[in-house]
């Protein structure tokens, strides 16, 4: 039985959280066309007969390094690297340019010493391709794969070499308990203002995102059938506080109910979403 961990890294916006959604068959981390959608890296379980992985998706390492929210949120990426893992997965987007942004995750890679494997992703979009600009890689890669994480194509065989690389679990050594939610690291108000998260990311403009954070302060089952979640947003200043909120509220309305309509599906309870919006300037110092 073999028993470890995969550590994802690559450029914003390449599939990462995809992947693991996908492949895990349950949402465990938000995703969206937008860059630095991931904040912090999640811990997720995949088991089958063949043992078990814990998958790492990382936020991707952003370019726009002027920003403070980028630069903290790029640090946990480094940090996740030095964690304890035994295999990378390096992924890519044949459908965009390479660049300095990509040099830059691929300078982190090469400083690894554990097993890797280069991922090419998207190959269900050929429209337009760079794929000759990442071909070369192949060179250093012993294990290359192309794959949508979307259609979920030719994931198996990649799925087949990660358990190969893995090492052994030790003797006596036990799978994790499957019951479980596989997101291993985030307790239940994370995962709901991971949601509403992604539902700002999904339905607002380029830069409002990253004034934003969501904070649920209060999660009460009201009855057997009915809980009350009571949640923020918090933006950095009157400007951005308005423009979620939207015209005679339409915006705050749209992004509730969106969020609302995920959390009733996912827990298959009737839910009240009480969502307000907030100025606070200050929200990006409290991230570590
Ligand atoms: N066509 C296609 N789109 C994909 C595929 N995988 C991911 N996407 C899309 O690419 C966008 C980014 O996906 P994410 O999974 O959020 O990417 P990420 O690498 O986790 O991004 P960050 O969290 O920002 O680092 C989303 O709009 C996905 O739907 C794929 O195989 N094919
Ligand atoms: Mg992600």
């Amino acid at each position: 039985m073999k028993k470890g961990t995969v550590l994802l890294i690559g450029r914003p916006n390449v599939g990462k959280s995809t992947f693991v959604n996908n492949v895990i068959g349950q949402k465990v981390a938000i995703t969206s066309k937008k860059p630095q959608t991931t904040r912090f890296p999640i811990h997720a379980r995949y088991q089958d007969e063949r043992g078990e992985i814990i998958f790492v998706d990382t936020p991707g390492i952003f370019d726009r390094t002027k920003d403070a929210l980028a630069r903290k949120i790029n640090v946990r990426t480094e940090q996740a690297v030095n964690d304890s893992i035994d295999v990378v997965l390096y992924m890519v987007d044949h459908t965009r340019k390479r660049d300095f942004e990509e040099g830059k995750v691929l300078g982190m890679v090469r400083k690894m010493s554990k097993p890797k494997i280069l991922v090419i992703n998207k190959v269900d979009l050929q429209e337009k391709t760079f794929l000759p600009q990442y071909e070369f890689l192949k060179d250093e890669f012993p294990y290359v794969f192309q794959i949508s994480s979307i259609n979920k194509t030719h994931v198996k065989p990649l799925m087949a070499k990660l358990f190969e690389l893995l090492p052994e679990a030790k003797k006596g050594e036990t799978l994790s308990d499957p019951s479980v939610f596989p997101a291993l690291n985030i307790d239940s108000k994370t995962y709901l203002a991971e949601l509403i998260r992604e539902k700002i990311f999904l339905k607002t403009g380029q830069e409002l995102p990253y004034t934003t954070t969501v904070v649920i302060d209060e999660v009460t089952e009201r009855s057997d059938t009915l809980t009350y979640i009571k949640a923020r947003i918090l933006t950095n200043n009157a400007r951005y506080k308005k423009m979620l909120i939207g015209r005679k509220g339409e915006k705050i309305k749209l992004l509730g109910s969106m969020a609302r309509k995920e959390i009733e599906l996912a827990t298959g309870k009737k839910i009240f979403l009480d969502l307000t919006v907030e100025t606070d300037s200050h929200w990006q110092h409290t991230l570590h």
